[in-house]
């Protein structure tokens, strides 16, 4: 089903995520709603503490046209980064309709556990890389605004601030 996206400010996409231990049907059945919620937002990624629940667990598709490609990610983690860097104009399903550029290694080696239980290792490049890290970054309470000057970043909490007011009041 597909799940309400919180919307920053949220104390809730602030907090560390815990790490997931035996890859349940019920965490099987939270990866499914996280990637039926990402294709209607329309997104490229999504973590599962922006639909509230404070676990590691990430999903990604960052196919334009082309068969879809997703992938689950448990516990992922970064274990290589290159030194170089790439600039990407960033998104947040979290942060809507604001955009800013983010500067992140090219490319990552992750490691994680798949919805089967196997463990799996890939490197990433392109618009992959500026995703995972994007999504690992959720895991850890950080927002791609945190790379902002405070001015930009305060502005952009302003303007969520009152978006939700807009939304309370709506109903
Ligand atoms: O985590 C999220 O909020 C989904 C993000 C993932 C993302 C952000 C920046 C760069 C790449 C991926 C996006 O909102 S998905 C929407 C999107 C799509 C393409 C480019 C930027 C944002
Ligand atoms: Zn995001």
């Amino acid at each position: 089903m597909i799940r309400p996206i919180l919307i920053h400010p949220d104390p809730r996409l602030k907090k560390p995520c815990e790490a997931v231990g035996e890859i349940t049907a019920d965490l099987r059945q939270l990866a499914a709603d996280m990637l039926e919620t990402m294709y209607d937002a329309p997104g490229i990624g999504l973590a599962a503490p922006q639909v509230g629940v404070m676990k590691r667990l990430i999903v990604m598709d960052c196919i334009k046209d082309g068969p879809p490609e997703p992938i689950i990610l448990f516990n992922p983690k970064v274990i290589w980064a290159s030194e170089d860097l790439s600039i990407y104009e960033e998104g947040c399903l979290s942060i809507p309709d604001q955009y800013a550029d983010v500067k992140r290694p090219a490319e990552v080696t992750v490691r994680w556990t798949d919805e089967t239980g196997a463990a799996q290792e890939r490197q990433f490049a392109g618009i992959w890389a500026t995703c995972v890290q994007h999504e690992i970054d959720h895991l850890d309470g950080k927002l791609f605004i945190d790379y902002l000057g405070p001015l930009k970043r305060q502005m952009i909490t302003r303007k969520m601030e009152k978006l939700k007011r807009e939304r309370a009041r709506q109903g």
